[in-house]
């Protein structure tokens, strides 16, 4: 068979599942069979590049990253929903239509109301050729790249036989389903990276991003609602347009229903108040629409959105309950969540037994204490939060709560960083914040061990080839098993194992550093390396001995020498040496500075650095700070508001410099 021909039944082939499986949710083929398919046509497009089309399945992530989005206007207004929060405010909607159009009946069509944001997508004769978003609903943004990638948006439609479709608009709205977003946020969490605030907030970040591989990472979906424009057919109602564009090969709003009266109305949105916890996607309301387009018509639209539809909001749900326990989890960067253990109630369609109760402070605030009866509510948000405590039945004598001194999974310390609001563990072995105490360590100031990212470290967490740092340094009697992990082979296993190898040879202030100790980081730990040369020489310091170290104070040395006390880090240290890891420095201590034998007088205040700072600065580089000007001085180092320095300093002939002159003297 030719290429051509091929290719072409490879994307029929390849549409109708990716159909089956994002739009549907119905597979009929296993994933690798899938997989065949795809690789084979990627595999054919690759040998005949000038067969490449815009719409194939394998051109979802293709667009450059740019610096913005282009604008677009729509031609169609994206209106947006006038609301109702009561059943009178209903009956109401129902009067006022049933006024206009002279007391007939009205069919309604009541959708669930997905909380992500609103898009249209265009297409010219089938093919997908423009995204963008809601924006003010007159102007959006151009996210076409981005929107490619979402594979429940077909790039070719479906378009029966005999039906001629040279231009289709359609609306729908972007989500991303709890599940994805909990995940998401999860591994946010391991990477330091934005923590989202609910699944719309994470949809609408991962549709504007610049990057479309970025946006290809995060799974969205789409639901569509409604045909904005059709070109060479109408369709009478709104069902009509729905089932419509299920043909074409949409996802439409799921499980819509059909209601031949607003009391019908009322007992689905009922209904759909009840289930609507368990749903895999975040809802905030019903959305309730007339089905006649006809209809729609007479009625029309006010400045803002249409007469025809009303959305319908569920009032945020509240309720009491005993709170039984607090237990604490702890998360992979180590911070202890404490969580409520609840007597469980129904609310929002869910039944709740445990809710957050995020950190020590919040605890405190509301002074919320085990065997009190709590609030909590759930108002869309997919973890529940304790809103408070009904002091009225406190029963007596119940004590403070009092958060944990050591993590719960290890034993080790925990502590709270100053200004933080979290408690975190120290155990440098401990399972639970093990991903992130890697990561630390192989990072390129600390042990600087190129080829161990974070996907990696997940997996050989996983496959339970690493249990604690030194592990990694018996990798390579894993090498074979390495090879066969996904992304990995011969040559990748190969580097990785010799960038391991050799940060054996790292200078003793890498580990220091990478070992992770509170409020010991890069500098801190060459000083104090270079000060000791030697790992046991450290481990035999008192905190006194430690604020010897240049810059060192009492936080810092407290800090290490309660690290360095724990059995944990012992035990890691003992393993690293045994499997042969430097534990010297030979870091020295720089001599002949750019400022060996100057003295200088600081005055006034400088722009951007402190006194400190300049004085630092001086004495690294081999000079020394006095407190008074005399013959002996080098130079006045004057700021704003210098005062009788500055004079004695011009009485003496002694050169005044300005921060930017003595920047520059410092190479800076
Ligand atoms: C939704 C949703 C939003 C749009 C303008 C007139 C009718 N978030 O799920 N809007 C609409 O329709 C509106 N339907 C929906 N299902």
């Amino acid at each position: 068979m030719d290429a051509s021909k091929r290719i072409e039944e490879l994307r029929e082939l390849i549409n109708y599942h990716n159909r089956k499986y994002y739009i549907e949710d119905n597979p009929e083929i296993e994933d690798h069979v899938y997989d065949k398919l795809y690789h084979e046509l990627l595999d054919l497009e690759e040998k005949n590049p000038h067969l490449i089309t815009p719409d194939s399945p394998t051109r979802r992530v293709g667009g450059q990253a740019s610096n913005a989005f282009t604008k677009v206007i729509h031609e169609i207004k994206m209106e947006s929903l006038q609301d109702a929060f009561s059943v009178e405010e209903l009956y109401a909607f129902d009067k006022r239509v049933r006024d206009t159009l002279g007391q007939t009946d009205v069919e309604y069509v009541v959708e669930k109301k997905i909380d992500g944001l609103s898009v249209s997508l265009e297409y010219e004769s089938g093919l997908f050729i423009r995204g963008s978003t809601r924006g003010d609903g007159i102007e959006g943004e151009d996210v076409t790249a981005n929107l490619r990638t979402i594979k429940s948006i077909p790039l070719r439609l479906s378009v029966p036989a005999g039906i001629d479709l040279p231009y289709l608009e359609v609306r729908g709205e972007v989500f991303m389903s709890k599940k994805d977003f909990l995940e998401l946020n999860e591994r946010q969490e391991a990477m330091d990276q934005k923590i989202f605030a609910n699944p719309r907030n994470a949809a609408a970040g991962s549709l504007r991003q610049l990057e479309p591989s970025v946006t290809a990472s995060r799974k969205l979906d789409i639901f569509i609602f409604n045909i904005q424009r059709i070109d060479g057919l109408a369709t009478p109602t709104h069902t009509a347009s729905l089932e419509f564009l299920k043909v074409l090969g949409f996802k439409i709003s799921p499980d819509y229903k059909l209601c031949s009266s607003i009391d019908e109305v009322i007992a689905e949105i009922d209904a759909l108040g009840e289930i609507r916890g368990s749903l895999p996607y975040e809802t905030d309301g019903a959305v309730i629409k007339i089905n006649s387009l006809a209809q729609r018509e007479i009625l029309g639209s006010t400045s803002k959105a249409p007469r025809w539809a009303i959305a319908y909001k569920y009032p945020p749900e509240v309720k009491k309950t005993l709170l039984k326990d607090i237990v604490i989890q702890v998360g992979r960067t180590g911070a202890l969540t404490p969580n409520a253990v609840l007597e469980p109630v129904r609310i929002a369609g869910t039944t709740v037994s445990r809710a957050t109760l995020h950190n020590e402070d919040y605890i405190k605030e509301r002074d919320i204490r085990i065997g009190d009866t709590v609030w909590i509510r759930k108002a869309g948000e997919i973890i529940p939060e304790i809103l408070g405590v009904d002091f009225s039945a406190r029963p007596e004598n119940i004590a403070q709560y009092k958060m944990p001194s050591v993590c719960p999974v290890c034993g080790a310390p925990a502590v709270r960083e100053e200004q933080e609001a979290v408690i975190r563990c120290t155990g440098i072995e401990c399972p639970a914040r093990l991903f992130r105490s890697i990561l630390h360590f192989a990072s390129r100031d600390a042990m600087n061990i190129e080829g161990l990212g974070p996907a990696l470290i997940e997996m050989l967490l996983d496959k339970g080839f690493i249990k604690a740092i030194p592990d990694l340094y018996t990798l390579h009697e894993r090498r074979e098993q390495l090879i066969q992990l996904e992304r990995m082979g011969e040559k990748s296993t190969d580097n990785l194992l010799e960038s391991i190898e050799k940060s054996k040879g790292n200078d003793l202030s890498r580990l220091i550093f990478g070992l992770g100790a509170r409020y010991i980081g890069k500098r801190a730990a060459q000083l104090v390396a270079e000060h000791f040369k030697s790992m046991d020489a450290i481990m035999s310091a008192d905190a006194e001995e430690l604020q010897k170290v240049e810059e060192f104070g009492e936080k810092m040395a407290f800090s290490l020498v309660s690290f360095l006390s724990q059995e944990q880090t012992r035990h890691t240290i003992s393993r690293l040496k045994d499997l042969g890891v430097n534990m010297e420095s030979s870091l020295q201590k720089k001599k002949g500075g750019v400022f060996d034998g100057l003295t200088f007088v600081l005055t006034g205040t400088l722009p951007t650095y402190s006194r400190n700072d300049a004085t630092r600065l001086i004495e690294e580089r081999g000079g020394k700070v006095s407190g008074s000007v005399s013959k002996k001085t080098s130079y006045v180092l004057a700021g704003d508001e210098a005062g009788s320095k500055l004079d004695k300093a011009v009485q003496l002939g002694i050169t005044i410099i300005d921060e930017n002159t003595f920047k520059s003297m410092c190479g800076l």
